[in-house]
C-alpha cells in the first residue's frame, strides 16, 4: 500500500506487548536534519506513550542515512539493547546517489536485525521532492518516526 493511502501515524496498539524494561536505540542521520529531529522526536514520544522509560531510549546521530547501518551495528551488539530504530530522510536529486543509499541501508540494517536477531527497524523517508518528505514527518501522511517505533513494538511482541 503506498503511503497515500496509509497514515503512518495511524496504528491499533490493542496487541502491544509491555515495553516498560526495554531499551531501544535510535539511530538518526543527521542529512536533512530538520526534518529528521521530528522523525525522531514522533519515535521517541511513541515509545515513551506506550510505556518505555525514557532512560532506556538511548539516542545516536550519524552523518547521514549511509551511516545508519554501522550507527545500528554498534547499538545492536549490545546484548542490552532490545530494539533498534534507524531514522533518515533521502531525497532524489540530480545523481543517482538516492538509489545507492537507500538500497545500501536496506541491505545493511536487514542483515544487522538477522546477525543480531533483533529489531532493526527501517524508518528511512525516501522522497522525489523536500515536500514529499515534510509529508511523512507529521505532515499529510503522518510521521515515519511514529510509524518506526511502532514497528519497533511490534516486533518485541513477535
Ligand atoms: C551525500 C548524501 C546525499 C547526496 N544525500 C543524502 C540524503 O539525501 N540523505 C542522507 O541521509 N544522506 C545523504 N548524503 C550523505 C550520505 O548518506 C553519507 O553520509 C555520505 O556519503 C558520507 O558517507
Amino acid at each position: 500500500m503506498a503511503t497515500a493511502l496509509k497514515n503512518l501515524s495511524d496504528y491499533n496498539s490493542d496487541h502491544f506487548v509491555d515495553i516498560a524494561d526495554k531499551r531501544f536505540g535510535l539511530v538518526v542521520a543527521e542529512w536533512n536534519r530538520e526534518i529528521t529531529d521530528i522523525l525522531s522526536a514522533g519515535a521517541y514520544e511513541t515509545l515513551l506513550k506506550h510505556g518505555a522509560q525514557a532512560d532506556n531510549i538511548f539516542r545516536n546521530t550519524v552523518p547521514g542515512s549511509f551511516e545508519l547501518t554501522l550507527g545500528a551495528q554498534l547499538l545492536a551488539q549490545h546484548e542490552e539493547i532490545d530494539a533498534v530504530i534507524c531514522l533518515g530522510v533521502v531525497i532524489k536529486g540530480d545523481t543517482k546517489h538516492d538509489d545507492y543509499i537507500c538500497h545500501a541501508v536496506a541491505n545493511g540494517i536487514t542483515n544487522v536485525g538477522l546477525k543480531y536477531n533483533k529489531p532493526v527497524i527501517f524508518g528511512l523517508v525516501t522522497t522525489n521532492t523536500l515536500e514529499q518528505a515534510w509529508d511523512r514527518a507529521g505532515g499529510k501522511h503522518g510521521n515515519k518516526g511514529v510509524e518506526a517505533a511502532v514497528a519497533a513494538i511490534q516486533m518485541l511482541g513477535f
